[in-house]
């Protein structure tokens, strides 16, 4: 059975419903602080810092996997540093520490790009180079995935972690991170709204469409044990642009449609990222390779928003 976290979030939400797919709706335990209305499945409210009530449910269902997706993104994040600190890390300690004493096989751990820093090669950014992350969110991860690495090579526990870039899908909304806005702007363009960017035009970041990113996912989750050299996260890439670039591919569908730029607090945690990701160690381990490209993904994103939001209207 399986335990997912964060599971009302953007990735959360859409995984949770590959999981149910692949494993049965009945072996899927949906948890988040709030059920989302109309979710379909197995759900418990579960606040992901609180260690008796994860213990709770990971021993009352015989739990064998848990994909913690519950964490505080990099824009949010910096509101309050000592709080995400607190939530990212106390939650993690959860799992990890729950996992180890209850017999759960399988720990996924999503880290982030955000981990690298602007120490780095922005360009095709290597698997290990000096990480010195910029923001909470991205000093939490860094640590995490440190944690995850001492889990297995001290008691054997088998976490596994990808290092996302930021993930554009039409079925759920981001929040409080640095590229919601790639996601933001296919539903303002649908809409037949103007769109405020608050990146500036030139700012190039690696981005990964939905389907891959969840490929992705489960392709590392089902490869054979043997397989993964790398349990701190692994460097994972989809594509890369900037902000005009998905602004000129969203105009071939939509000709009118117009975009301002206000860079905001987000624009300095935007240029302290990398701009585009070597994968080489999961394409090897693996067979990790991406599917989606900005236009192929902009023609999806467009056709489903519109199918979405004309359900809405009528
Ligand atoms: C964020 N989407 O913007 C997240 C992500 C690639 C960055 O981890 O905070």
């Amino acid at each position: 059975k399986i335990l997912i976290t964060g599971a009302g979030g953007q990735l959360g939400s859409v995984l949770t419903k590959e999981l149910q797919q692949k494993f049965g709706e009945q072996n899927v335990i949906a948890t988040d602080l709030f059920e989302k209305p109309n979710f379909i499945g197995h759900f418990e409210q579960l606040d992901a810092t609180n260690y008796k009530a994860m213990e709770k449910i990971v021993t009352k269902n015989k739990i064998t996997q848990i994909y913690h997706l519950a964490a505080i993104l990099s824009a949010k994040g910096e509101e309050n540093p000592l709080r995400t600190w607190d939530i990212n890390m106390k939650s993690l300690f959860n799992v990890l520490e729950i996992s180890r004493l209850n017999g759960v096989d399988k720990v996924f751990y999503p880290s982030s790009i955000a981990v690298f820093g602007d120490k780095i090669e922005r360009e095709n950014t290597p698997q290990n180079p000096n990480l010195t992350p910029t923001t909470v969110y991205g000093i939490s991860k860094s640590s995490g995935e440190n944690w995850g690495n001492y889990y297995f090579e001290k008691y054997g526990l088998d976490v596994r972690s990808l290092r996302y870039p930021g993930v554009i899908g039409y079925q759920s909304l981001p929040g409080g991170g640095t590229t919601d806005y790639a996601v933001d702007i296919y539903h303002k363009a649908v809409k037949k709204e103007k769109f405020s960017c608050f990146l500036e035009e030139d700012t190039i970041l690696p981005m990964i469409f939905m389907e891959d990113a969840i490929r992705a996912t489960l392709e590392l989750m089902d490869a054979p044990k043997e397989r993964i050299s790398i349990r701190t996260s692994y460097n994972l890439a989809g594509m890369s642009f900037n902000p005009k670039e998905i602004f000129e591919a969203i105009k071939k569908i939509y000709p009118d449609f117009e975009i301002s730029y206000k860079p905001d607090f987000r624009q300095k945690i935007a240029s302290s990222w990398p701009q585009s990701i070597n994968d080489t160690n999961a394409r090897v381990d693996w067979g990790w390779k991406p599917v989606y490209n900005l236009n192929t993904m902009s023609k999806i994103m467009i056709q489903k928003l519109e199918e979405k939001y004309k359900l809405v209207t009528i």
